[in-house]
């Protein structure tokens, strides 16, 4: 699976070209976004795979209410990362504080997140490719299983398959697809 090798190791240049060529639509004119944010003094309240999906559902949400694209992401036991494009019309700080709150909203916990968040500007491919591995090994790093195909709760399941989770992700696979059925329309 070229894919899979593909966040295996982003080193292999080559590889990453020549599917990028392919895919001429698959480029942002923004910025990407690289955000950090913990759970109120780093509590594993997200330890739980309820919890976890509970994150993906607002996710989506905010994602279709807020019009960004996700790039990546993943939820660990306390804390999350997120790959974003710049929102359509609203501040990324007003976007990442009602995903925030409408976990928080779901949730027993309170406060349920740390207030602040950090906010990583990415310029350039290769930046992005290294977020988006470094997004995917979290889980393998912390112990929690042995492949990042075996985490859920990241976007490594749909770079390496092409699969929509929960979480619709803006990635070569969604601009393939968007790439086929305009041209059946026309
Ligand atoms: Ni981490």
């Amino acid at each position: 699976m070229a894919f899979y090798s593909l966040l295996q190791d982003h080193r292999r240049g080559p590889t990453i070209s020549r599917m990028t060529q392919g895919l001429r639509r698959y480029q942002f004119s923004g910025d990407l976004h690289f955000v950090t944010f913990s759970c109120y003094q780093l509590r594993p309240y997200l330890a739980s795979s309820a919890a976890r999906d509970l994150f993906e559902q607002a996710l989506e949400r905010t994602r279709l209410r807020y019009e960004f694209f996700v790039i990546g992401y993943v939820v660990m036991p306390e804390h999350v990362h997120l790959l974003l494009s710049e929102p359509k019309q609203y501040s990324l700080a007003k976007v990442l504080h009602a995903l925030k709150l409408s976990v928080s909203k779901l949730s027993r916990q309170r406060p349920f997140w740390q207030s602040r968040y950090y906010d990583f500007n990415v310029f350039s491919g290769r930046k992005h490719v290294e977020k988006l591995r470094y997004i995917h090994r979290n889980p393998v790093k912390r112990g929690l299983v042995p492949e990042p195909m075996d985490w859920r709760w990241s976007s490594f399941r749909h770079y390496a398959t092409g699969e929509r989770g929960i979480v619709g992700i803006e990635s070569f696979w969604t601009a393939a697809l968007r790439e086929h059925a305009s041209s059946q329309r026309s």
